[in-house]
């Protein structure tokens, strides 16, 4: 397969302004008839054929200008249609076309899956529903026309307003929906099944009523009152925060059980993966109403950034993504706590981003090449493509950023725009110059910050010397100086901030100041420092940089115990239980006595009893790195099971020395009577299930009880799954009855069950692999269904190091086995599964040479999909 490049960019020959669809659907023949709209693209004129996209349809008629064409007019092969001798101006033309939604297992298109006819048309399934210039700078108004039998299909759904509805004969029924505002293919959708509803309204700023509907299996209704509230919030949210109203009288969200990606934000008729819309107390987690809260408003601030204006390009995917992920993150942190939410966000960041940044799939943020653009759904574009528009909004302020959003909006609106387009409305509407900003989009990698700073007490000076570079990335030998914001405070002896004079630049009111280090190496002065300072530096991670300083564990103690930023509170403690941990581990491999670390639970204890601190917090500071992030700080050579044994042992130790403090905790953040999910009482439920994970690291019996305790009479998810993970990762007699009793309830409800398989695939006990086998047999499980592969296999391979990395391979050889099976059956899955695979150069000789035989196996087969080979050779390098 050949790359695509972004420099070979041109504009389409033809533009489309109208789609009509005609979509006639029976479970394996769905008739497509569309008639398009095209007109000659004027900026390149002269051309006399038509080259649209199209993948595994069945033609059967083409009409031009209401004539039918043919065969000698037109020409078909695999991935598309050329209409030859089109007309010098406008015309019509129309297609009738087949596909097989039942047979559709790659979900990408028209398919249909538990008896829901749904479509997936991001970034390029719309080609398999019709022939079309599938591409998102060709932005037309559609009108779709559905058909099927009533007793099949008795809602029918796509974007925009219904227009027309009415009943046929045989028991036929069709309905005919407009959406007004031009879109690119990839936002088209049609929904047709046995679909219960939610309703409720919203009224926009403006005053006008918007009619909201939340369709879902029926039975499943009680399970939506979650989403629908946080879609109202949302709706609200972005009024008030980025001044943008809804535009359609309807907005509706479908939920469906399979699904290749989280949610989809097609115009008007979101589709998501119902893990994040269903959730009732008894069967979800926190976690997961605070990813159904993320995700509504993520898809539903779409409507702006990624709708209104959208794409020229794929190249151009982290215009709206990281744009939308920065969106939904202010969002929740307005929603919830802010300093809770950018820990969670770092650390997301750190386990996936960071090391696809510095293995051999990483890429921009604005990927310069693809084979396949569906692997460019990655970490780097969402994630970090979120980090640079928050490093924008650090730098320009909150006043000038909106300024420059708001000329976006305006210059844009109902275009396809490009990453040049928003860096300069940013830029224009602000003032702040971007130019050396951008280079942030096109190199790869994550920058190295280093610090080093001394105090010049005959000056009374504070000096900082920062320096910067960033590795070499695949095909990008070289990287230019980068312009990162580094929010900064210096702490007095006694833990405070001090004031902070910036020499040659402004002076902070607030104690914390924002330095832009734009150069490989530069100097910062602050003046009338009287004392030596602890600085803290990379406040709020304000760049997503790997910062190392000549801090020592003293430093990172007392910033632990004192820093007022509690993001860097967060990361002092992560760095001092990081230091300690590697430290243990060489210990271990060196046969030496790792430390107990009574400073390090002395802070914990500190912490723990401070009423001030927010129950969440405190939970974010005092769970250790987990042990992915242990093996990237380590980097090279990286031994899992002495990684997971000491940061076992270093568990328990704390969990001896603070015992009591754990219980008490535990007991003071009970949070009777009804369950409800709002931050503050999931923030207890959070702390106190931190502390029984502790408790039960001891093995003490009383832990053990307490956990089965509360397992059985728990009335919630969240306290549920806690202590069963507690029993299900411990080797004991509690282990196999809770977790049959949890499979005995819940096994009819799939998105719990769900839960039930990913417990089991990451549990760290021996044995794990082949319970992992054993359970693909289950009833429950369907290497058709992605979320199914994703909880089973994909947390056995992304979340369970020690398991998946087995020294002699076979969790490697288990996994290679599923990619390869799937990749028949959803490529877009299969290469997601083989992302697993990407760190594998940081590991020990033995395991690097499994892994190497592993991929090279999988490179050697025969018709791999482009998804799969893509990833798998650009892994081995
Ligand atoms: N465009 C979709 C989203 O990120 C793809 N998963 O919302
Ligand atoms: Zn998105």
């Amino acid at each position: 397969p050949r790359p695509i490049a972004l420099k070979d960019y041109s504009e389409p020959d033809f533009w489309i302004d109208e789609v009509h669809l005609d979509v006639d659907l029976a479970p394996e023949t769905a008739q497509v008839r569309s008639t398009l709209a095209v007109r000659p693209n004027a900026s390149r004129p002269g051309k006399d054929s038509l080259r649209l996209d199209g993948e595994g349809l069945e033609l059967l008629e083409v009409h031009l200008n209401g004539e039918k064409l043919g065969p000698n007019r037109y020409q078909e092969d695999e991935s598309g249609l050329t209409i030859m001798e089109v007309p010098a101006g406008a015309f019509t033309l129309t297609t009738v076309s087949r596909c097989n939604p039942a047979a559709n297992t790659a979900l990408t298109g028209l398919y249909l899956a538990g008896g829901i006819f749904c479509t997936q048309c991001e970034a390029e399934g719309f080609r398999r529903i019709t022939y079309m210039l599938d591409r998102p700078d060709v932005m037309a108004v559609y009108r779709t026309r559905i058909t099927a039998e009533k007793a099949l299909a008795p809602v029918l759904l796509a974007n925009g307003n219904c227009v027309e509805s009415g009943v046929l004969e045989d028991g036929r029924h069709f309905a005919e929906w407009h959406d007004p505002y031009p879109k690119p293919s990839y936002l088209f959708a049609l929904v047709a099944g046995d679909l219960g509803c939610v309703r409720d309204a919203f009224t926009t700023a403006s005053g006008r009523e918007v009619d909201l509907r939340i369709y879902v299996e029926p039975g499943n209704e009680d399970r939506c009152a979650y989403a629908m509230d946080a879609l109202k919030r949302a709706m609200a949210w972005d009024e008030k925060v980025f001044g943008r109203e809804y535009d359609l009288d309807i907005f509706m969200i479908v939920a469906v059980s399979a699904f290749n990606m989280g949610a989809m934000e097609n115009k008007g008729l979101n589709i998501f993966n119902d893990k994040y819309i269903l959730a009732r107390p008894d069967t979800a987690t926190d976690l997961d109403f605070a990813n159904i809260e993320a995700i509504v408003a993520h898809e539903y601030f779409h409507n702006w950034t990624g709708n209104r204006i959208t794409c020229r390009d794929w190249f151009q995917l982290c215009l709206k993504e990281g744009l939308t992920v920065f969106r939904d993150q202010e969002f929740t942190a307005d929603m919830r706590s802010r300093a809770v939410k950018r820990i969670a966000d770092v650390r997301m960041l750190r386990t996936h981003q960071f090391p696809e940044d510095g293995g051999p799939l990483a890429h921009p943020v604005r990927p310069d090449a693809y084979i396949e653009i569906n692997n460019f759904y990655t970490a780097t574009v969402y994630e970090k493509g979120a980090e640079l528009v928050r490093m924008i909004y650090t730098l320009l302020g909150a006043e000038k950023f909106r300024k420059g959003m708001d000329l976006y909006f305006t210059r844009h609106d109902g275009r396809a725009a490009t990453v040049e387009d928003f860096l300069e409305a940013l830029s224009d509407g602000s003032g702040v110059d971007l130019s050396q900003f951008k280079r942030w989009y096109h190199q790869a990698g994550t920058p190295e910050v280093m610090a080093s700073g001394k105090w010049d007490g005959a000056q009374q000076e504070y000096v900082l010397q920062l320096s910067q570079v960033c590795p070499p990335t695949p095909g990008q030998p070289h990287k230019e100086p980068l312009h990162i914001p580094i929010e900064i405070g210096l702490l007095g002896e006694d833990g405070a901030d001090l004031p902070l004079s910036p020499i040659g630049g402004t002076a902070a009111a607030s104690g914390a100041h924002v330095i832009s280090l734009t150069k490989r190496e530069q100097t910062f002065r602050f003046k009338n420092v009287t004392a030596k300072p602890v600085p803290s530096l990379l406040r709020g991670f304000t760049a997503p940089v790997k910062l190392s300083s000549n801090l020592g564990e003293r430093e990172w103690a007392f910033l632990m115990a004192h820093d007022s930023d509690p993001f860097n509170r967060w990361e002092a403690a992560q760095k001092y239980a990081s230091m300690i941990l590697t430290g243990n581990i060489a210990a271990l491999s060196n046969g030496k006595i790792p430390r107990a670390g009574t400073g390090f639970a002395g802070i914990v204890r500190k912490i723990l009893n401070d009423p001030g601190l927010e129950p969440e917090f405190v939970a974010q500071m005092i769970v250790l790195p987990a042990e992915q992030t242990l093996a990237q700080a380590i980097g090279q050579d990286v031994d899992v099971e002495a990684i997971h044994s000491a940061r076992e042992a270093f568990r328990a130790s704390l969990a001896e020395q603070l015992y009591a403090e754990f219980e008490r905790a535990y007991n003071e953040n009970e949070t009777p009577g009804t369950y409800s999910p709002d931050a503050e009482a999931a923030g207890k439920r959070s702390l106190r299930n931190t502390c029984l994970g502790y408790m039960a690291a001891t093995g003490r019996a009383d832990a053990i009880a307490l956990a089965k305790n509360q397992f059985d009479t728990a009335d919630n998810m969240t306290d549920s799954m806690a202590a069963l993970g507690v029993l299900a990762h411990t080797d004991c007699p509690e282990r196999e009855e809770a977790l049959r009793a949890f499979h005995d309830r819940w096994k009819d409800d799939h998105l719990v069950m769900d839960k039930w398989f990913a417990l089991q695939a990451t549990s760290p006990l021996p044995g794990t692999l082949s319970r992992v086998r054993e359970l693909m047999a289950h009833p429950a499980f369907s290497l058709r269904n992605p979320n199914k592969v994703r909880a089973l296999i994909g947390s056995f391979a992304t979340a369970n190091q020690l398991r998946f990395h087995e020294s002699g391979g076979e969790g490697y050889r288990f996994v290679a086995e599923q990619v390869l099976a799937l990749d028949k059956i959803n490529p877009q899955v299969a290469a997601r599964l083989l992302g697993a695979f990407k760190s594998w150069r940081q590991f020990e000789p033995v395991r690097q040479a499994h892994m190497r035989e592993t991929l090279e196996r999988i490179v050697s087969q025969a018709e791999l999909s482009r998804d799969v080979y893509e990833i798998a050779t650009k892994t081995l390098g």
